[in-house]
């Protein structure tokens, strides 16, 4: 297998606007940024993904650009921004940036030009039609809620947005959008940023004619965009006029994709990109929608992992994530956020750290940050959020019961402020931030771990280190023990005579873990836990969320 950088590497990604604020405006920013990189090389990460920081008029919290070549007002500067850059480099920290090309915002200049008449020269870098009578061209509908399309006085016409209404959607069948955007990433990549997290880039292609969808449950039109007929000739044509020209990493975020399409993004013999974000796992406690929440077993935790894992192998490389800034906290969804909180934030960091593939951190994961319960809806800031919540209260819903699956799905619960101490607003700001904080900062927070030889964050920083020390980790093949228990994930690794055995009890119950006689009959080393030495003596009974990894 072919040893790269960035499958080596740990990326941790940061919400910039919930990160740390330098100045008081409630507003996360870059200059906080740089504050806190020493905290980072800490931790010991490579990465950093930053979630976007261009001009941005925040419908969608930087999802809606309306300048690629600029930064956010709130975040600061472009000079800000070198300096980032600059001052993460000199800590061997590298920087991918998020790029948001499926759409950009209804105040960037091309769609601003784009709806003033229909022989403009940027109206087709959108996707405008006539609607059929009174109704939109389609019955496709929005992530965020309604329609897909917005009718524009104008030329009465109406534009297609995937997400926000102020989330036109780009025409990449048109060779001078993608000029456009191939610019713009060489200009990036030419300030010395080392690669992309490229937002849905599995639906810029759509199919043609935009068919209605017949199926009407759920996200209608989806299966005419997500994974389109021309993405993969886009994919090679980025790839080859930038991507191939520098030493990058690129990972893209995938909706809807099966390892066999996934196969077709992140084969190393057709230059597309390097790592995708699969959402098989994140679909897992999904029912008719992701409000709609239903338990998860453990077995198809891992039957969906395996068949990554066996779906990519050698042909391709995987991203390992259980959180980030659209979905739950993992240790509130995958874990236990109470009286287990530390041990099993250790446990899934164990997983995600020893499972092939590189780790993508997400801030605050690293000390065990929880999902939020704000009292009320005013106290909620994400477009997706409170759209689903107006849509569903027209429809006569119970608000409680809304609250209840926000509470445990809204995207809200990962944007809550970074905890950096128990000072007010947990030391974000020293103003007033944009959200709430959540309350258990007191508690949680990165002072706290610091001063605490066993806290998560220690944990994190053993892993990211075994990880640089034994190549196992990295490029260890993987084999499964006691595939169909619910309660033990289990799996030795084998690399260049190197073997590692990782046992992880993902229950609040006491087990007794069996090893098959060829493993017993091994010299174990043990290499991390997240108990103590001490207790570690009653040998296979694991306590509950108890995870040990060893060398062997
Ligand atoms: O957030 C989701 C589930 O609640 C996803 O459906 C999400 O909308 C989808 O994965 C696309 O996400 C990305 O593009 C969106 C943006 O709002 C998300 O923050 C981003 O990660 C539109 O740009
Ligand atoms: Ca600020």
């Amino acid at each position: 297998m072919e040893r790269k950088w960035w499958k080596e590497a740990v990326v941790y990604q940061i919400y910039p606007r919930s990160f740390y604020d330098s100045n008081g405006d409630g507003i996360g920013d870059l200059k906080g940024i740089i504050e806190k990189l020493d905290y980072l090389k800490e931790l010991g990460v490579d990465v950093i993904w930053l979630n976007p920081i261009y001009k941005s008029p925040n419908a969608d919290n930087g999802y809606d650009i309306s300048d690629y070549y600029d930064i956010m007002d709130e975040f600061g500067t472009m000079e800000d921004f070198h300096r980032l850059l600059d001052e993460a480099h000199k800590r061997g920290i590298k920087i991918i940036m998020d790029l948001v090309v499926n759409h950009t915002s209804d105040e960037h200049i091309w769609f601003i030009e784009s709806r003033k008449s229909k022989d403009n020269p940027y109206r087709d870098f959108y996707i405008w039609r006539k609607g059929k009578g009174n109704n939109p061209p389609n019955n496709w509908t929005s992530f965020f809620s309604g329609s897909a399309w917005q009718y524009d006085e104008t030329t009465d016409e109406y534009y297609l947005h995937l997400f926000a209404v102020k989330q036109p959607d780009l025409n990449w069948d048109n060779e001078n959008v993608r000029k456009e955007v191939f610019k713009m990433m060489k200009w990036w990549l030419d300030k010395g940023i080392d690669g992309f997290r490229m937002d849905v880039i599995n639906f810029i292609s759509k199919v043609e004619g935009l068919p209605d969808d017949e199926n009407e449950e759920g996200l209608i039109g989806f299966k005419y965009y997500a994974n389109g007929p021309k993405v993969h000739e886009y994919l090679q044509e980025m790839n080859r006029e930038v991507l191939s020209k520098y030493d990058i990493m690129t990972v893209g975020e995938t909706p809807g994709v099966t390892p066999e399409d996934g196969r077709l993004y992140v084969n190393y013999d057709r230059n597309e990109l390097n790592m995708i974000f699969q959402f098989e796992l994140m679909d897992i406690d999904s029912g008719k929608n992701k409000w709609d929440v239903k338990p998860w077993k453990l077995t198809d935790f891992k039957r969906i992992m395996l068949k990554w894992y066996e779906g990519l192998k050698e042909k391709g490389w995987n991203s390992v994530y259980l959180n980030n800034h659209d979905q739950p906290r993992m240790v509130s969804r995958f874990g236990d956020d109470k009286e287990y909180r530390v041990e099993s934030a250790k446990l899934l960091a164990t997983f995600v750290h020893t499972w092939q593939g590189t780790p993508y951190i997400y801030q605050g994961e690293e000390i065990g940050m929880t999902n939020v319960r704000f009292p009320s809806i005013e106290d909620y800031r994400d477009i997706e959020t409170l759209n689903w919540y107006n849509e569903m209260i027209q429809k006569g819903h119970d608000p409680q019961k809304l609250l209840e699956a926000i509470y445990k799905k809204g995207r809200d619960n990962a944007r809550t402020p970074m905890q950096w101490d128990d000072s007010e607003n947990a030391g974000f700001t020293t103003g007033k931030p944009w959200i709430k904080v959540n309350p258990n900062y007191k508690e949680i927070n990165v002072k706290k771990a610091l001063e605490d030889k066993n806290s998560v964050f220690y944990y994190y920083k053993k892993l990211i280190e075994l990880r640089k020390k034994y190549p196992v980790i990295v490029y260890g093949d993987i084999n499964l023990l006691f595939e169909d228990d619910e309660k033990i994930f289990a799996y030795t690794r084998h690399f260049e005579g190197q073997n590692l055995l990782v046992l992880m009890n993902f229950s609040k119950d006491e087990v007794e873990i069996n090893l098959p006689r060829e493993l017993l009959e091994k010299d174990m080393k043990l290499l991390i836990s997240n108990y103590s030495e001490e207790e570690l003596k009653r040998n296979m009974l694991f306590k509950p969320y108890e995870a040990r990894v060893y060398l062997f």
